[in-house]
């Protein structure tokens, strides 16, 4: 057994200086990793359940679809490598699909949760080499050094969570991304696309409330894990559309002036003060694949759906 205790008491103290560093700007700002705890996760699992939210359904059935076509682009005994391995379902799709796989290997921050899916796995894909690997995909990390040379490394990075980076933040993991895979390497990148605003905003302000749940559920976590004393009732869940940015951007509304001690000192806000939470960036085939390009990558093979909601990008070395 892995002892995660370190990790965890660094984990905690990085949460702490994110939190006392975003909430003294001027403009309130968090992380959005940190809305991952276990309810985090659990909610955006409900989150990909409702019917506003077309990504995670949209990118599975463009997996499926294109599961021969894409297992043709990483050919033959590839070694996939999944950077965050909440994918569960796309996963099984891909792997199952590929001609005699190497060896799978997962990366993710959450060890145990990294435990769980890779166990899943290995009950369906017995005779698979898994090696997981415990990092912040974010970060530069080295993958393990005994893995198979001579196969084709492919990186896998479903989800649109290219969509959570800045473009700088972006960049820089997509070349990490070829670093890894090397110069035979190639990667497949889920991409939410632009669309109008009426699909866009309620995908992230269900009816149901559960992505507003989802958000508020930050404070919760600063209240546990930093002995902060937000009312929830006091703040409100808001989605908006960013044009500069072209992304949508989850805030948290001060609904009146408060002051609220989190993580030893005071922040006050004022009436309609907002924290920002997390951007979720769109882009079309284009602009990513420009983006991608200032990372070493050219485009090969576009997946999409017939609505134009989401592209599946398989990205070959420049
Ligand atoms: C997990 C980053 C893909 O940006 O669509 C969903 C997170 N936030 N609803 C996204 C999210 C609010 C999601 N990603």
């Amino acid at each position: 057994m892995l002892d995660r205790a370190p990790l965890q008491a660094a984990q905690r103290e990085a949460f702490r200086a994110d939190v006392l560093e975003g909430l003294s700007k001027p403009a309130k700002t968090l992380p959005s990793r940190w809305l991952y705890d276990d309810r985090g996760s659990e909610l955006f699992e409900e989150i990909t359940q409702l019917p506003e939210y077309y990504p995670t359904r949209t990118e599975t059935a463009i997996l499926r679809a294109g599961a021969e076509a894409i297992a043709a682009f990483c050919g033959p005994r590839a070694t996939l490598i999944e950077y965050g391995a909440g994918a569960g379902v796309k996963t099984e799709i891909v792997l199952a699909a590929l001609d005699n796989p190497a060896s799978y290997v997962p990366v993710d921050i959450a060890g145990d949760f990294l435990a769980l899916s890779a166990e899943r796995l290995e009950r369906r894909f017995p005779w698979l080499e898994i090696r997981a690997v415990v990092a912040d995909f974010t970060d530069d990390f080295d993958l393990p050094t005994d893995l198979p040379r001579l196969n084709r490394r492919i990186g896998f990075f479903p989800g649109s969570t290219i969509g959570n980076l800045s473009p700088a933040q972006a960049v820089a993991f997509l070349a990490q991304v070829g670093a890894h895979v090397g110069d035979t390497g190639r990667a497949v990148v889920g991409v939410d696309l632009v669309k109008p605003l009426e699909r866009l905003i309620p995908a992230y302000d269900d009816a149901a409330g559960v992505t507003a749940a989802f958000n508020l559920n930050l404070l919760v976590r600063i209240n546990r894990e930093l002995g902060g004393t937000f009312d929830t009732a006091r703040f409100a869940h808001e989605a908006r559309w960013s044009v500069e940015d072209q992304a949508i951007e989850m805030h948290l509304k001060s609904l009146g002036r408060q002051v609220v001690r989190a993580a030893g000192r005071e922040f006050e806000f004022a009436e309609g003060e907002t924290i920002h939470t997390e951007s979720s960036r769109k882009y079309s085939v284009d602009t990513f694949t420009a983006l991608a390009a200032q990372a070493g990558w050219r485009q090969g093979s576009v997946w999409s759906d017939p609505d134009g909601l989401f592209a599946v990008v398989g990205l070959e070395r420049a």
